[in-house]
């Protein structure tokens, strides 16, 4: 029944694309960090989320300043973005736009003007050969993570695994690409081995909101999986960084709240600490991390450029869901694939 959707064979599928973001990725010619004062990650929705992932990443990896901002912002306030340069040079920046169908008009338009202001390079990371894939002077199409359903899940991942090497390559961490090549593995087997506990609790409608706690390179995915719960479900859930989560959201915790931690290595006890004591006030916890969880990554890959694999048991939770409930996963309310603007 499950295999009757395209969400669930994209989330299934998803890994192939991942394969595919890593070989276009290796095999691109890509600048190095040195070259700009700053990088700017831009998308809308989902591919924004991305954006957010994928600025911490590059600044954790390559040492060098990197902000996400939304499309939409970059059109309607960018003094908050770009500053004005007080001796007449503009800093030397590099854009990197990521969309899955590449011709959402907020990302289409802040790439034209990002080149008409001669601001500084552009690469673009999308699924699709459409309009943003001839805007850059990198161009990443990661075809196989194409999809039929709304909701970006195979998009995402791939071009979460596409940012993840480009990050690695543009700091010079060429050696990270190797233990890169075990992730669709990787991803397989947590397909396999954590489909039923992403089901139960999927399917589990005692719970009537849910919480995404993610730090540092992960806060950018804990936002996309609180996305892929109200797009696919239509259930209450919300992002927050671990620490934040305590300072006003807990009051929200009751016996129907599921917080769902991204544990990192490094912040095991601090994140831990949070998530025993979101417990203790009585809510249901869902932790997912390398070792020491419920749902268990084992990947033996860097922290740095394993993060994709906190998605695909966290997709498969939010379609799970939507069954449950009665809705379509594949056509979210109110929702199109794309968003198509008259800005004129
Ligand atoms: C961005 C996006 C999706 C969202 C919805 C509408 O599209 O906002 O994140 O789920 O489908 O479009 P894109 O620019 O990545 O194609």
């Amino acid at each position: 029944m499950s295999n009757e959707y395209f969400t669930y064979k994209e989330i299934i599928s998803q890994t192939e694309a991942w394969s595919q973001a890593l070989e276009l990725v290796c095999a691109a010619t890509l600048p190095k960090a040195t070259g700009y004062e700053l990088v700017i990650f831009t998308g809308c929705g989902s591919t924004y989320y991305l954006a957010l992932a994928a600025a911490a990443l590059y600044q954790e990896l390559t040492g060098h300043s990197a902000r996400a901002v939304p499309g939409g912002e970059m059109l309607l306030n960018p003094q908050t973005v770009f500053r004005t340069a007080s001796n007449g040079a503009l800093p030397r920046m590099l854009l990197v736009a990521i969309s899955r169908s590449g011709t959402t008009t907020e990302t289409l338009k802040v790439v034209e003007r990002f080149r008409a202001e001669q601001r500084g390079d552009v690469i673009t990371i999308s699924n699709y050969g459409e309009t943003l894939s001839t805007f850059g002077d990198v161009n990443i199409t990661i075809s196989s993570g194409q999809e039929e359903s709304v909701a970006q899940t195979r998009s995402f991942s791939s071009m979460y695994v596409a940012v993840t090497a480009l990050c690695a390559r543009m700091a010079g961490r060429d050696d990270l690409l190797e233990p890169m090549s075990g992730l669709p593995e990787t991803g397989r087997r947590i397909l396999r081995d954590f489909e039923p506990t992403a089901r139960r609790l999927g399917e589990d409608l005692t719970l009537d909101r849910f919480y995404f706690l993610g730090s540092g390179i992960r806060y950018g995915l804990a936002c996309e999986t609180n996305l892929k719960m109200k797009e696919m479900s239509l259930t209450h859930s919300e992002p927050f960084h671990f620490l934040e989560f305590r300072h006003g959201p807990m009051s929200m915790v009751n016996a129907n709240t599921l917080i769902v931690g991204l544990l990192s290595d490094s912040n095991f006890s601090h994140e831990s600490t949070v998530l025993n004591e979101m417990q203790a006030l009585g809510g249901k916890i869902l932790a997912l991390g390398e070792s020491g969880a419920e749902i268990n990554l084992g990947s033996g890959i860097p922290e740095v450029v394993r993060a994709v694999l906190y998605l695909p048991a966290l997709q498969l939770m939010a379609f799970y869901r939507a069954l449950a409930k009665g809705l379509n996963p594949d056509r979210p309310t109110n929702l199109t694939s794309v968003v198509k603007l008259d800005l004129h």
